[in-house]
């Protein structure tokens, strides 16, 4: 059952000139709903064309940053391809950071122009504190006049900028591999690594992922409660529904249950009655919609498939999920570096609690300790190891970090810091990080952040954060806190002050404090004490 891989793109490729040109010959075909309206093929396709002529207009030129920073909607999507198709780089960002997180990024990728919501204005006027970055123009979507307008920067308010310019009669003549959109990851210490992704990368995910394994077509609706500015809501919502001719629902708010139900079940003004046939979300997300009590019944939603990543699926989840809406969740291994998945189980061949195969595409290695592949056991399963990756989605670089981008990419390798055993089935199981990143719903968690968070608490001494398992096997963050003499805190307070500090879904779901932290003699924290500690109590409970 080998199917040929589909043809590598041709040198000169832009992403965003691909997708509009398979979509001319379905002009009148929806293409994105959102909350507020709704966007078919031929009018997705002027408006990415207005949107690069317009950021031309601006001054920008091929290569320069642009931070976009937007509420998922179909301005996010406009501006994304219109980006691409000017050769502008867009740096799409988390909409949940706080304002230091942004001032970081605008001078670390020498933002030229920001494309924002009205929404999250307040925060980026914060990040423009001070002089030191280069923006000098903001874009502001979702709302008819931008404010408040940050001084010393030119504003305009986004409809009227789009509109203000004819289409882009051509694209910007790139390369396949050069740089095309940059996404944020962060690591256990430093600063978040600009990852940046060339034209050709997104083309392979699509092709290779959303189609090939996926098996996505052109009568899909899908919905993705992972954002866009996720790698995984990039792919899910983005390339995947618009490489193959489908449409897709976009929601600006938190995926709540709530939330998320009402896009199932096609009860929202801009649905009207259509119901997503393929949703995509993270195990927390899964975990938490099957606990609440207004869960549809299988009668109620469209689906015909399901698809998880960010953390490792439970096996418990996926049996409930699947005994209740009689669709698979179709786990998969992606990373913000590979740009989506490449290792998952098939939708007709789905096995909980695993990773699956290698996606048709991607090569994987298990490697020991002296860095070769350890060699497959008479039965051909493989111990446990450092899990490589090769394949033609890998980013180029961290930007600006040489260091840390020759520690991830070695060549034609990507090491993913994930540790991985082989059953003797070929399928790949997940056996834990080889760093000390935590996955909190499916979103890269540093302890050491919190913990440094924690610190500039004046009633705390000090602080561990370690991630413990909770009932549905998933990970949450712990905080264990020493209080200098004679102060007093409630664990409350400690997590609001995480949260007004640090991006607010870092905050730590379980505070506990303690007389004193496990050491070395050397004086280091023994996390690893703290959760033996846990796992005997939860062996205990
Ligand atoms: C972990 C998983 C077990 C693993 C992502 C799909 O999560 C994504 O990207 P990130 O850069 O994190 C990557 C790390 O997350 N992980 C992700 N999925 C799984 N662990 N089972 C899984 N199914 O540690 C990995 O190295 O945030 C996921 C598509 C694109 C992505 N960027």
């Amino acid at each position: 059952m080998t199917t040929p891989l589909p043809p590598a793109p041709p040198a000169r490729f832009n992403f965003a000139a691909h997708l509009l040109q398979r979509s001319q010959a379905y002009p009148e075909r929806m293409a994105l709903i959102d909350d507020r309206t709704s966007l078919r093929y031929g009018e997705l396709d002027e408006r990415v064309r207005r949107c690069a002529r317009a950021l031309h207009a601006l001054g920008l030129h091929r290569e320069e940053r642009v931070l976009l920073l937007m509420h998922d909607s179909h301005e996010w999507v406009v501006s994304f391809l219109g980006c691409l198709y000017a050769g502008v780089v867009p740096v799409a960002v988390n909409t949940l950071l706080s304002a230091e997180d942004y001032a970081y990024q605008l001078r670390h990728a020498r933002v030229q122009a920001a494309l924002v919501s009205a929404a999250l204005l307040p925060v980026l006027s914060a990040a423009l504190q001070g002089d030191a970055h280069e923006l000098r123009h903001i874009v502001v979507a979702h709302a008819s006049a931008p404010d408040p307008r940050p001084p010393g920067v030119a504003c305009h308010a986004f409809e009227d900028w789009l509109h203000a310019h004819d289409p882009a009669a051509h694209p910007a003549d790139t390369h396949a591999d050069e740089p095309a959109f940059w996404l944020y990851s962060s690591g256990s210490t430093g600063r978040p690594k600009g990852t940046v992704h060339t034209h050709a990368n997104p083309y392979w995910t699509a092709e290779l992922y959303g189609r090939g394994v996926l098996g996505l077509h052109a009568q899909d609706l899908v919905f993705s409660a992972a954002k866009l500015f996720f790698a995984y809501g990039l792919g899910n919502a983005l390339s995947f529904p618009l490489s193959v001719g489908a449409a897709t629902v976009l929601m600006a708010e938190r995926p709540t249950p709530p939330a998320v139900f009402a896009r199932l079940c096609g009860a929202t003004a801009t649905l009207a009655g259509r119901r997503p046939t393929v949703f995509y979300g993270a195990p927390t997300g899964y975990a938490g919609m099957l606990a609440h009590p207004q869960l549809p019944a299988r009668e109620q939603v469209g689906l015909r498939l399901c698809s998880s990543a960010g953390e490792a699926l439970p096996r418990d989840i996926g049996q409930r999920w699947t005994a209740h809406f009689g669709v698979p969740i179709v786990d998969g291994i992606g990373s913000t570096e590979m740009l989506h998945i490449y290792c998952s189980n098939r939708p007709d061949d789905v096995a909980y609690g695993t990773s699956g195969w290698p996606v048709p595409g991607y090569e994987l290695e298990i490697r020991g300790e002296d860095g070769r592949p350890l060699p497959p056991n008479p039965d051909g399963s493989i111990e446990i190891g450092d899990l490589y990756v090769r394949g033609p989605s890998a980013a180029l670089l961290y930007w600006n970090d040489r260091e840390r981008s020759q520690q991830t990419f070695q060549g034609a390798w990507t090491r993913t810091g994930d540790k991985y055993i082989r059953h003797a089935d070929g399928r790949y199981v997940y056996a834990g990080r080889n760093d000390d990143m935590l996955k909190v719903s499916g979103i890269y968690v540093s302890p050491f952040e919190v913990e440094a968070t924690l610190v500039q608490h004046p009633a705390v001494l000090e602080a561990a954060v370690i991630g413990i398992t909770d009932a549905d096997g998933l990970t949450k963050t712990k905080a264990f806190v020493v209080l200098r003499p004679g102060c007093s805190v409630s664990a409350e307070e400690l997590q609001a002050h995480c949260k007004q500090h640090l991006a607010a879904y870092k905050y730590p779901r379980l505070v506990e404090f303690v007389p004193e932290l496990p050491k070395t003699a050397t004086g280091k924290i023994q996390r690893f004490r703290l959760r033996e500690l846990e796992a005997a109590r939860a062996a205990a409970a």
